[in-house]
């Protein structure tokens, strides 16, 4: 177990993660020849397997292999590692797949550009490796591009993240003449030589010109570890240099501990600096015995248990993320505890379903290994397990459930139908599949125009199911314009009394709800009370008028659009011997929601979008009229040596046709990068046009009819 690391590769688009991993297969055997993303032999990089993958340059699933690393230990034996390892995507749109990776995975490298630094999705990814406690080493790459500084890296990564990092590495050379790199801890030059960077050359003979560079950043890294490190904070102040074992140790424990991210260098394109840090990889980041993982016990009143890595124990595994083969439904997971062997029957913690586990495999991009059993740690994947993403199985002896992933809320979303209706069932395959797959996709069919609507994390993340519709499933389809999630909001409290009575020949309809609705703090979920005393509701009408809220607020009285951070208070009302029913209290509390909401102070909120731009600083004129047209707030501007970066709040709605826009502005050079930052409320003018659009739709409709 102690030879066993689960990693995952994580950075902002383009950083170079996929290239990177190609030369972690390449250099531990996995693979015979490298082959480029984007590469001009148009094969393309073993973990980008899917076509659409391969056609972009972008990584769009993340893709899981595994790999053995020999390693030479401080006594000079060699010792095996076996890595398993996701490559994760790092546009935007596909954020869950890097959420379910890091929610699994035992420790992280994070990729970044040794030109930019910290990017935008720099923040999100570090954002989820603290959300799941992931310790990371950080590896700067393209250290071969001009204008690279891997210490602008490692100072954004201080400032920026708010993390105590520093290098054990220094550079030697950089852009064209990148040669390698000074290992800081045993004070030693490394150069990688030989076809594809395979022959490692090590020497005591540090250059000359980098000696009190490198004594300078030696100092930095043990003043670093001595802030978080005791025994290294002990020695400094006594002033006794620490021996190589003690800091590697230190550094090893503070970053499983989470105070401290040791930074590397190199260049994964021209095949420098990838071997240290599959190194580092061993050094310093967990086996799995080194991190707490902990279930609910459903027996026990959900009681927190700490899962013990041993092989012996009983079973507890997590399915992470679920794909469909050609092979039938493909599960990864996780093994938390415990053996999972292949015909073993296990149970599903969500609903008690027994299955039997026909077939185990280990995953190599989009090939696989059958395996007959695995240990406690261990990263797999099996096929006939029917369940969804996010469940806990057990061997049937505990009840124990793991809790989930964080998934965020789609903020965009198309109307989509098949262009031939001959194409209605395989267009309902792929809808389910996709949905089944990503939790961040989905499916509905309005009620009023009975048309197919999807929604998802951003224009590329709906373009690419739409294209694979095409290609997987042979089904061309319109789509509708993209259309903003807006949700409806209310800002001040307004009281309700409302009855409703009918009389239509037999039994009539008769309901009254008396209370409040009110908003509630910062938008949270919309909650219901019953302050009902005396009995003038009965509880099974309570319950109906409930579920008249919850209908409510899944359209709104403005846009029909969700509502958030709004509560109703139901305190009193009036119950009819004979004519009242849960339908009429239903009713009465979708007209008393609609009434006090519109009188509550309404508001239509947009989603505001962390936007990132970067370009050569000639275009920060064009770039600032742009974003000045659109009414963004510009939080922070980075003027750099040639390019400069800036991030704003823009509304999602105003950044339609942004990027040709970009692309005419800047030749072609400037880059952006949207994350969904907030709600907040759409500008006084756009409310009206959205709302006055709704009302006139709505009517046409109705005069259709
Ligand atoms: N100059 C230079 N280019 C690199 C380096 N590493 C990767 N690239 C290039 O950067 C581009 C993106 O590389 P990828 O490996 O696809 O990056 P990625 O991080 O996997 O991208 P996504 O998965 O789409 O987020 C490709 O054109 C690579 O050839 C490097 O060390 N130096
Ligand atoms: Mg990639």
């Amino acid at each position: 177990m102690s030879k066993l690391r689960n990693i995952g590769i994580a950075a902002h688009i383009d950083s170079g993660k996929t290239t990177c991993t190609e030369r972690v297969l390449f250099y531990t055997g996995r693979i015979n020849a490298v082959h480029e993303v984007r590469g001009k032999d148009s094969v393309g990089a073993k973990m980008d397997s899917m076509d659409l993958e391969r056609e972009k340059g972008i990584t769009i699933q993340s893709a899981a292999t595994f790999c053995n690393w020999t390693k030479k230990n401080d006594e000079g034996v060699e010792e095996n590692y076996h890595f398993n390892l996701i490559d994760t995507p790092g546009h935007i749109d596909f954020t869950i797949e890097v959420e379910r990776a890091l929610r699994v995975l035992d420790g992280a490298v994070m990729v970044m550009c040794a030109v930019s630094g910290v990017q935008s999705q720099t923040i999100t990814v570090d954002r989820q490796m603290k959300r799941y406690n992931v310790p990371r080493i950080a590896f700067v790459n393209k250290m071969d591009r001009a204008g690279a500084n891997p210490f602008k890296a490692v100072d954004q990564i201080r400032g920026k993240l708010k993390l105590n990092a520093a290098a054990i590495q220094v550079n030697i050379g950089a852009e064209d003449e990148f040669k390698g790199v000074v290992d800081l801890l045993r004070m030693k030059a490394i150069y990688f030589e030989g076809p594809q960077g395979t022959v490692l050359r090590e020497t005591d003979e540090i250059p000359a010109d980098l000696i009190d560079v490198a004594k300078e950043r030696r100092q930095m890294l043990i003043e670093a570890v001595a802030d978080a490190d005791e025994e290294i904070a002990e020695l400094f102040l006594e002033e006794i240099e620490p021996t190589e074992a003690q800091l590697k140790a230190a550094i090893r424990r503070q970053t499983i501990a989470l105070k401290f991210t040791p930074v590397m260098m190199g260049s994964a394109l021209a095949n420098k600096g990838v071997q240290p840090m599959l190194d580092a990889v061993c050094d310093y980041l967990p086996d799995p015995s080194d991190v707490q993982n902990v279930a609910l016990d459903v027996t026990k009143n959900e009681a927190p248990t700490s899962l013990i890595p041993y092989s012996e124990k009983p079973f507890v595994g997590l399915a992470f993320k679920l794909e469909e083969s050609n092979f039938g439904q493909l599960t990864y997971i996780r093994v938390y505890q415990g053996t999972l062997k292949k015909a073993m029957n296990i149970f599903n913690s969500r609903n008690q379903k027994k299955v039997k586990v026909p077939r185990i495999v280990r995953m190599h991009s989009n090939e696989m290994e059958e395996v007959q059993d695995v240990g406690a740690g261990e990263i797999v994947a099996v096929f006939g397990v029917e369940c969804s993403s996010g469940d806990t199985f057990t061997d049937g002896k505990s009840s124990f459930t793991m809790t989930s992933m964080f998934v965020p809320e789609p903020v965009i979303s198309l109307s989509i139908a098949p262009k031939h209706s001959k194409d209605g069932n395989n267009f309902s395959k792929a809808m389910n599949r996709f949905q089944r797959e990503d939790p961040t996709f989905r499916v509905h069919v309005d009620a009023d125009s009975q048309q197919t609507i999807i929604s998802g994390m951003g224009e590329l993340h709906l373009e690419i199911y739409v294209e694979r519709m095409r290609r997987e499933y042979h089904v061309d389809c319109i789509t509708g314009q993209p259309q903003v999630a807006y949700r409806e909001t209310i800002s001040k409290r307004a009281d309700f009394d409302y009855l409703l009575k009918k009389q239509t020949g037999g039994a009539g309809d008769y309901a009254r709800v008396m209370g409040f609705v009110e908003p509630n703090e910062e938008l949270g979920k919309n909650e219901f009370f019953n302050e009902v005393t005396g009995g003038n509701i009965d509880e099974k009408y309570i319950f109906a008028c409930e579920k008249g809220f919850m209908a409510s607020c899944d359209k709104g009285p403005m846009l029909q659009q969700k509502v958030l951070g709004t509560n109703m208070y139901i305190n009193d009302g009036a119950t009819h011997a004979t004519d009242s029913s849960e339908m009429a209290f239903k009713t009465a509390t979708q007209y008393a929601f609609r009434q006090a909401f519109l009188e509550a102070g309404p508001i239509v909120l947009e989603p505001l979008m962390k936007t990132t731009v970067t370009s050569p600083n000639e275009f920060q004129g064009n770039i600032m009229g742009l974003l000045n047209k659109r009414n963004a707030t510009i939080n922070e501007t980075e003027i750099g040596p040639e390019d400069f970066t800036l991030t704003a709040d823009c509304s999602l709605n105003a950044m339609f046709g942004f990027s040709s826009q970009l692309r005419a502005a800047t030749q072609g050079k400037g880059e952006f990068g949207m994350e969904f930052s907030h709600y907040a409320a759409a500008p006084m003018q756009v409310q009206k046009e959205l709302i006055a659009k709704h009302e006139k739709a709505l009517k046409e409709k109705r005069d259709g009819k």
